[in-house]
């Protein structure tokens, strides 16, 4: 049975190719377990391996579509158990009743892609369809969507290591070629951690971006008393520094350090909104995964680039397979101006893919993946439909 795509994703097509409707035919459904090099903290949790699920759907015609739905422990609202069953249920009615069940927007006549709970599954599977649809039209997700991508994305260099370790694995990533660092804060002493920051930059030189992360971990007097000692380091954004997002504005009037969002936009935000009320506010830091609607990631880069404010693609420790996918929309969301928040492959030692999503340079590329290129050793038939 015939499926609209867009219509099931609700989302517009670069004009060019919106000439769009697949049959589907087959869907595989493989979960994947891959091993860390070590233990990753994350901040509700600590992960031993990364789980996950592929999705492989096929049309009529033999295109193929892959998608990947990896819930993320502490952040994801739906667990492993939820995401296979969300995914098998969604699959089954798409293929055996051509049904677009998704997000059932069509009925109603609503802004639904602000009013639905951000789900890992639907981004997953929406991402399937995408793919299929790309590559039926032998170009990549990003180009289908923005009619353009570049071949290749900067990557900011992601420090795993703890505060005594700062300066040489910064020095390490510069010389593997990063031109922008991202440091993790808000995890000890904020005036050590303050502290190690100046010495990252004293160290790697003023040409080098250092973005900090903190995880909504302050409150606001410790923020700005962090903002104000690294205020001489040259911050390009902060993440998420206060608890409470409402309170940014006065971080910023207090200590004059950008911020951006990250878990803010993993709720669902009114599209009236205006940010402008935000001073300081530099980069929204958009994790797909973890926004779980593609419509509203497209709406959230729509806003940003209205709006003056950058938006920064990062991901969820995906295997292989989600970052490919994840590179594709950075290739012409960010093109090759705008570093984007992909290096997190390093912490797996195996994946998903014959050849891993590498980082050269600081450089990745952008690739569009087939079944040819799917690894599957770590990974475990679910379903077959
Ligand atoms: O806080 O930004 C985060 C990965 C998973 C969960 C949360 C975060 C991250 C990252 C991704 O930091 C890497 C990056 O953005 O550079
Ligand atoms: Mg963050």
């Amino acid at each position: 049975m015939g499926l609209n795509a867009p219509n099931f994703v609700g989302i517009r097509l670069s004009p060019q190719y919106q000439d769009i409707s697949l049959e589907l035919k087959s869907a595989r459904l493989y979960r994947f377990s891959l091993p860390l090099k070590q233990p990753l903290d994350l901040k509700h949790t600590t992960l031993h391996q990364r789980d996950g699920l592929i999705l492989v759907l096929t049309d009529a015609m033999g295109h193929v579509g892959l998608g990947e739905i990896s819930p993320l422990p502490g952040f994801s609202r739906e667990t492993m158990e939820t995401a296979i069953y969300k995914t098998t249920m969604l699959v089954d009615r798409m293929i055996n009743f051509g049904e677009l069940t998704a997000h059932h927007h069509s009925r109603r006549n609503t802004t639904w892609e602000n009013r639905t709970a951000p789900s890992v599954v639907h981004y997953g599977v929406e991402t399937a369809l995408l793919s299929l649809l790309a590559n039926a039209r032998r170009i990549s997700m990003g180009a289908m969507l923005y009619g353009s991508s570049s071949n290749k994305i900067a990557i900011n260099g992601l420090l795993q290591s703890s505060l005594s370790d700062w300066v040489p694995e910064a020095d390490f990533l510069i010389g593997e070629g990063y031109k922008t660092l991202k440091i993790k804060v808000g995890r000890i002493n904020s005036v050590l951690e303050a502290r190690g920051i100046k010495e990252i930059r004293e160290h790697v030189g003023p040409d080098i971006k250092l973005r900090l992360d903190s995880n909504r971990s302050w409150d606001l007097e410790t923020a700005i008393a962090f903002g104000e000692a690294v205020k001489s380091a040259n911050i390009e954004y902060i993440e998420e520094p206060i608890e409470n997002p409402a309170e940014l504005p006065r971080f910023f009037d207090a200590c004059e350090v950008p911020f951006a969002f990250d878990e803010t936009l993993h709720q669902i935000v009114d599209p009236t909104i205006s940010f402008e009320a935000y001073t300081g506010l530099k980069a929204f830091v958009l994790k797909p995964t973890l926004i779980g609607c593609t419509a509203r990631f497209i709406a959230l880069v729509n806003q940003a680039k209205e709006q003056g404010i950058m938006p920064v693609i990062s991901s969820s420790y995906e295997s292989d397979v989600g970052l490919a996918a994840l590179a594709q929309l950075a290739g012409s969301i960010c093109g090759e101006d705008i570093a984007v928040g992909l290096d997190t492959r390093s912490v797996l030692t195996a994946g998903t893919t014959k050849t891993p999503s590498s980082i050269q340079n600081g450089w990745m590329p952008v690739r569009t993946l087939t079944t040819q290129d799917l690894d599957l050793s770590y990974c475990e038939l679910l379903y077959h439909n």
